[in-house]
């Protein structure tokens, strides 16, 4: 079977220290997790950034900081800047990190409850503003899809041409307001794309290996990290984002599944193939 890329979300905007103390806040924590992450088999770093005192930011200066510090202890890791952001923000806000040379962010593709008064906002102007961007800049994008209503706008703004081929999905199933991670709904998500796209899962709590597992099993790929399980098993935290990368990689043993290098990841997803130019 095709290789395994392994992303890991090291950090996102939402959890904190009082969850799981092992959530990178400054410049060194941020760059010593995805560091960590990369030494157990993540070939992606999918990145939010935050001030020193834990709130999130998608400030471009703190991103370029962050991967600078990044590239010095992983030169060839992918990092994969979210333009998701936190709840609230503005789109102009989210988009910073496009502004600096990256290969790939993410493109969240459908707006959704987030709990309690929480609703992220993404409508389809936003998908259309942000695509372009990331067209214009050569930035592959991440399709964040919550449930199946965002697949079936993909694939009619593909259709429309503002979003291209190849296309990589990301199902990140089980936030409280979209879909759950079971079986079935992999399945169905699953079958809904192309055959001729590459997908990823990010199974959110209790579905991150359930549902990475699945991904192994059906030729998909896999994100685990912080910022979707701050757990290793019930009830036992993990001790940081490299114990969740690692039983991943477990899971591809067990499936006979070979992990992706960062340059084998590139070549699967078509990221711009003059990433020199790109020098952060
Ligand atoms: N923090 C969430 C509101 C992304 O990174 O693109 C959005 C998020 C998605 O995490
Ligand atoms: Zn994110």
């Amino acid at each position: 079977m095709n290789k395994l890329i392994i992303t890991c979300a090291i950090s996102g905007a939402e959890v904190t220290k009082q969850d799981n103390p092992f959530i990178p806040y400054t410049i060194e924590e941020t760059a010593e997790q995805a560091y960590q992450a990369y030494l157990a088999g993540a070939s992606i770093i999918h990145l939010h950034v935050r001030n020193d005192d834990g709130t999130p930011t998608q400030d471009k200066d703190r991103y370029e900081e962050a991967m600078k510090a990044i590239r010095k202890k992983c030169p060839d890791v992918i990092i994969q800047p979210s333009t998701g952001g936190a709840v609230g923000m503005t789109r102009d806000e989210r988009l910073q990190p496009t502004e600096l040379p990256i290969e790939m962010a993410t493109l969240d593709c459908g707006t959704l409850n987030f709990g309690g008064d929480d609703i992220f906002v993404n409508t389809e102007n936003d998908i259309k503003y942000f695509a372009k961007i990331m067209h214009e800049k050569n930035i592959v994008p991440e399709l964040e899809c919550f449930e199946k209503g965002h697949i079936d706008l993909v694939l009619r703004l593909h259709k429309k041409g503002f979003i291209f081929d190849p296309m990589h999905f990301s199902f990140v199933l089980g936030v409280n307001g979209g879909m759950t991670g079971e079986e079935r709904d992999f399945l169905f998500l699953k079958e809904s794309i192309p055959t001729d796209c590459t997908f990823s899962v990010a199974g959110i709590g209790r579905y991150e290996f359930p549902l990475a597992e699945l991904a192994i099993k059906h030729g998909g790929h896999v994100r685990v990290g912080l910022e979707d399980n701050i757990y290793l098993s019930k009830g036992v935290l993990a001790q940081g984002n490299q114990d969740l990368v690692k039983k991943v990689v477990e899971l591809a043993k067990k499936h006979n599944r070979e992990i992706a290098t960062p340059e084998e990841t590139r070549k699967i997803l078509n990221i711009w193939e003059k990433k020199n130019e790109k020098t952060l």
